[in-house]
């Protein structure tokens, strides 16, 4: 059976939607009352939307005690918060060539995600490169090049080199000169507690901007979903090394701590841009606020 991403994506909010659905079953239709509203509250700091996220929304709701329909006010108030004028569009018809670096912490899902957005642009009819950039681990050059042959893509990388920055300089001077669309770089995980480790990325990024200056720069964080509030740490000292342009949240599947979405953008401005719902290649699905909210409030029973 072929699913959409949306089948995916609200497959994988499973878990958030049932935590959520308790609390909404009590808004469905209703005016707001001082129980039900506590009862949301609650719901939507367990869904890990954060203190900040959930006051916000808490006191916006309280302002339409007399109205009813409170659920539907609720998924505005949620798709308003987190709604990203979607660049992709555009960079997509932008002809320049584009580098789009992984960070991350260990095993929060970089090596899978650059794979998955291999075979996502691939589909698009995108020339792809994937340049593996992690000089650490020894198998991660490997693990990539297994990826790169699944999902039949380009794979450069220096398994000799200790050096990613110049792995980084060797793979982009490739893509280069096979005028490839999209370069993926995988990096090593690193905690971002490591003052050397998180220097190396700044070089990288310096690297790709004054030698490439004809490349379109992206960096995109692995956040794992799992979590919760604690990711937020890893994004702001990522951020505050590297201009962070998107998140890619990972390993949805299997957690409900969805609300986690809300203060990534509201706390940190910075957009999820890819859901990672799995471990196959096409566990990937591109985000839209939207579908999204949709997917967190709506199963059969609580639609309106
Ligand atoms: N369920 C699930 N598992 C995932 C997802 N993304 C990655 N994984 C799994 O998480 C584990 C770590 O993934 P990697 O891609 O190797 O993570 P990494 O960040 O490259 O790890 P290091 O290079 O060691 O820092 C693997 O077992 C992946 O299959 C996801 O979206 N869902
Ligand atoms: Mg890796």
């Amino acid at each position: 059976m072929v699913f959409s991403s949306l089948d995916k994506l609200f497959g994988s909010l499973k878990r958030t939607r049932e935590t959520l659905s308790s609390g909404l079953k009590n808004l469905k239709g209703k005016k707001i009352s001082a129980e039900s509203i506590e009862e949301l509250e609650t719901v939507l700091l367990i869904s890990d939307l954060g203190v900040y996220c959930t006051d916000e929304i808490i006191n916006k709701l309280k302002k339409y005690s007399n109205k009813s329909n409170l659920l539907e006010m609720l998924r505005n108030e949620l798709l308003e918060m987190i709604t990203v004028m979607d660049e992709e569009n555009s960079l997509q018809t932008n002809r320049k060539a584009r580098a789009i670096m992984i960070v991350g912490v260990n095993g929060t899902g970089k090596t899978t995600s650059v794979a998955k957005l291999a075979a996502y642009y691939s589909n698009l009819g995108k020339s792809v490169m994937l340049i593996g950039a992690d000089t650490y681990r020894a198998a991660a050059a490997e693990q990539l090049r297994q990826w790169s042959v699944t999902a039949n893509i380009q794979f450069v990388s220096n398994e000799s080199s200790g050096d990613p920055s110049a792995v980084l300089f060797d793979g982009l001077k490739s893509a280069q000169a096979k005028e490839i669309d999209i370069s993926l770089i995988d990096t090593a995980g690193r905690l971002h507690t490591y003052k050397n480790l998180m220097a190396e990325i700044e070089k990288m990024h310096r690297v790709v901007s004054r030698k490439f200056p004809d490349f379109q720069l992206e960096t995109l964080l692995t956040l794992d979903a799992n979590l919760g509030q604690n990711s937020l740490i890893q994004a702001r000292k990522f951020h505050e090394q590297v201009p962070v342009d998107g998140i890619i949240l990972t390993k949805m599947d299997g957690t409900a701590k969805g609300g986690i979405v809300f203060p990534i953008y509201k706390e940190l401005g910075i957009p999820v841009k890819f859901i990672g719902i799995g471990e196959t290649l096409d566990d990937l699905v591109k985000y839209n606020a939207e579908d999204y909210v949709n997917s967190l409030l709506y199963d059969g029973e609580n639609k309106e």
